[in-house]
């Protein structure tokens, strides 16, 4: 694949690449749309990944291009204020990254970059992350600089919302300090990633709707309303408790002074969306601390349990689900995963069940039978419907 990436590379750029990175995508096991509320979350970094061929150059212009060709090639002056293309252009993770470390490293060096992905798109796997974390990483190759993998996850966090998103920083996180063979609780303020192994007879199912959710469009102003409701939710309940606003910025201040049920109980004057926003992410906190434990007792069914309940409220209070991620969701189960939920932040995607390696054919075979023999060829039975491997954290290499 790589080998095939550097020649591709020397036939568009006219010499050899001088190093290939690789960033993953990742598969949230359960945490979903808390992090951006400080609270821990625990995701898995996968084998599915950006890779980029690249040459340094002299200048400080930036030559992309992408070997999908409905990526159009795109060149830019690397700087602390670069000017963004239309809203959708995938040409703007490219810019994120590239302004994120102009202002966080001074980076001046340009490079001639081509990119390839097996991360599928708009699918929550976080192809745009592993590109943000890709460049950036390819961009301090490339300007000598090496830098903690956790210090560049928090500010390509910061640098990824340059499209338009208020997202939060889980994906940055996994995707750049990843182990091998582990998922990671992802602690914020101050980041920090915690790996736990999987257990070896574990198997998470990833399934794609094949329903897309463009993040970089049309998907966002769902996710940036529902995180404006989170926020005004939070705001009110902190006034009715009286608490001292400047004290509680974030769902982890407030539950760190208040547990979650005596939270909730203050919260049950707040209109109803808002309650379901704040009931959300209340319990799911809760969830993420179960699941660590259940993790690392090598308890599947209790983890499934609490996939199933993730589900729920994600269904039902944070209303990110939609009828195909449903319909995958009870295939799973019936066939007998432990559980299953929607991943990432939904409206289209794709759901991670969790499996044994003897039950994890069955439940493909149902998804198979029950959901993609219906919709036809879309996609590679290999695309869509895949077993996650716990992959390492990006790294770059010299060709
Ligand atoms: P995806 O699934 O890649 O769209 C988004 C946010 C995460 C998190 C999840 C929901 C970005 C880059 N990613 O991920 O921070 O909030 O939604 O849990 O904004």
């Amino acid at each position: 694949m790589t080998a095939d990436l550097e020649r591709h590379f020397e036939e568009r750029y006219g010499s050899r690449p001088t190093h290939v990175v690789r960033a993953p995508g990742r598969v949230n096991l359960i945490g979903e749309h808390i992090d951006f509320a400080g609270l821990p979350v625990l995701p898995m970094a996968l084998q599915r990944e950006v890779r980029i061929a690249f040459r340094p150059r002299e200048d400080g212009l930036i030559l992309a291009a992408s070997r999908d060709s409905s990526f159009a090639p795109c060149h830019f002056e690397l700087g602390a204020s670069i000017e963004p293309y239309e809203e959708g252009d995938w040409g703007n993770y490219l810019k994120a990254a590239a302004q994120g470390m102009a202002l966080a490293y001074g980076v001046d060096r340009g490079c001639d970059a081509l990119v390839e992905s097996s991360v599928p798109v708009a699918a929550g796997l976080s192809s745009s992350s592993a590109l943000v974390i890709g460049t950036a990483v390819a961009l301090a190759a490339a300007n000598h600089r090496t830098i903690d993998p956790l210090e560049l996850a928090a500010r390509m966090a910061d640098a990824e919302r340059y499209v338009g998103t208020r997202g939060g920083g889980m994906d940055h996180a996994i995707i750049a300090g990843a182990r091998a063979g582990c998922a990671a609780r992802v602690d914020f303020d101050p980041l920090r990633l915690e790996p736990v192994p999987i257990p070896p007879d574990w198997r998470f199912l990833v399934a794609d709707s094949l329903v897309q959710a463009h993040k970089s469009g049309g998907a966002r102003a769902g996710y940036n309303r529902r995180r404006v409701e989170t926020d005004r939710a939070l705001g009110a309940v902190v006034a009715r408790l009286g608490l001292a606003a400047r004290d509680v910025r974030s769902y982890r201040d407030l539950l760190e002074r208040v547990p979650g049920p005596e939270s909730l109980a203050a919260a049950a004057f707040l209109p109803a969306d808002l309650l379901k926003r704040f009931r959300h992410v209340v319990t799911e906190a809760a969830r993420v601390v179960g699941a660590e434990v259940t993790l690392r007792a090598d308890s599947p069914v209790g983890f499934g349990m609490l996939m199933n309940g993730s589900h729920a409220s994600l269904a039902e209070d944070y209303e990110v689900s939609i009828p195909e991620l449903d319909d995958l969701v009870r295939i799973a189960r019936d066939a007998g995963a432990f559980g299953a939920r929607v991943t990432g932040a939904g409206m289209g995607g794709c759901i991670v069940a969790l499996c044994s390696a003897g039950t994890v054919d069955d439940v493909r075979q149902a998804m198979d039978d029950r959901y993609y023999a219906a919709r036809g060829p879309k996609a590679g039975p290999f695309d869509r419907l895949f077993v996650a491997e716990p992959a390492p954290g990006a790294s770059v290499a010299r060709t």
